[in-house]
C-alpha cells in the first residue's frame, strides 16, 4: 500500500525536509529545463514533427515554472549546481547523439528513459507531496504520459530500422539511470519516496514502452538487465 502524506505526518517545514527538497526540487527544475531544450533539438532533427515537438517543449517549460513555484512555496532555494551534475551523463549523451544526427538515441534518452523516470518519480511523489505541490504535479504527470507516447509512436513506426540503435543506446544509458536513482535515494526517502517504489514504477513504465514499440518480452528482459551493469 502506498502511504499518504496525511498518515505519515510529514513536516514540510522542517530543516531536514527542506534540505532534501533543495536537491530533489532542483533535479526536477533542471530536468524540465533540459527536456525543454531536448524537444527543441528534436524538432530540428524531425522537421516533419516540428509543430508537435515545439508544443511538447512549451509544456516542459510550463512544468519548470510549476516546480519553481513548489520550491518557493516551501521557501526552499533549489541547488541547481547539484542538479546540473546529476543530469550531466544523460545530457552529454543526448548532446553527442544530437550532434551526430542520431534521432533514435535522442528519442530513447528523452522520450523513453527521462519521461519514464519523470512518470515514476511524479507518481510516487503525488501521494506524499504538500497540497500545493500535489496539484501541480498531478497536472504535470498527465503531460509526461503524452511525451512518452510521442516517442513510442515514432519508434514503433520506425522499429525495424531503429532496433540496433535502440539496443546500443539502452546499454549506454540505462546504467546511468541506476546511478541517478542511487544518488537520490537518501533525499527521496526524506520526502517519503522509497527507492524500491521508484525502481518498480520506472521498470513497469519502461518495459511497457519497449513492448509498445515492438520488443518481445524476452528482449525486454534482456534490455532491462542492462541497467544492472551500473
Ligand atoms: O520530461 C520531463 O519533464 C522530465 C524532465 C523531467 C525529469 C524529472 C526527473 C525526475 C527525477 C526525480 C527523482 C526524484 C526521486
Ligand atoms: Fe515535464
Ligand atoms: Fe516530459
Ligand atoms: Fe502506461
Amino acid at each position: 500500500m502506498q502511504q499518504v502524506a496525511a498518515d505519515l505526518e510529514i513536516d514540510f517545514k522542517s530543516e531536514k525536509y527542506k534540505d532534501a527538497y533543495s536537491r530533489i526540487n532542483a533535479i526536477v527544475i533542471e530536468g524540465e529545463q533540459e527536456a525543454y531544450e531536448n524537444y527543441i533539438q528534436l524538432a530540428q532533427l524531425l522537421p516533419e514533427h516540428k509543430e508537435d515537438l515545439i508544443r511538447l517543449s512549451k509544456m516542459e517549460s510550463r512544468h519548470k515554472k510549476g516546480f519553481e513555484a513548489c520550491g518557493k512555496n516551501l521557501e526552499v532555494a533549489p541547488d541547481m549546481q547539484f542538479a546540473k551534475e546529476f543530469f550531466a551523463g544523460l545530457h552529454g549523451n543526448f548532446q553527442k547523439a544530437a550532434a551526430e544526427g542520431k534521432v533514435v538515441t535522442c528519442l530513447l534518452i528523452q522520450s523513453l528513459i527521462i519521461e519514464c523516470f519523470a512518470i515514476a518519480a511524479y507518481n510516487i511523489y503525488i501521494p506524499v507531496a504538500d497540497d500545493f505541490a500535489r496539484k501541480i504535479t498531478e497536472g504535470v504527470v498527465k503531460d509526461e504520459y503524452s511525451h512518452l507516447n510521442f516517442g513510442e509512436v515514432w519508434l514503433q513506426k520506425n522499429f525495424a530500422a531503429s532496433k540496433a540503435e535502440l539496443e546500443a543506446a539502452n546499454s549506454q544509458n540505462l546504467p546511468i539511470v541506476w546511478k541517478m536513482l542511487n544518488q537520490v535515494e537518501q533525499d527521496a526517502a526524506i520526502l517519503a519516496m522509497e527507492k524500491e517504489a521508484l525502481v518498480e514504477d520506472f521498470m513497469i513504465q519502461y518495459g511497457e514502452a519497449l513492448g509498445n514499440i515492438g520488443f518481445t518480452t524476452r528482449e525486454i528482459m534482456r534490455l532491462s538487465a542492462h541497467g544492472l551493469k551500473a
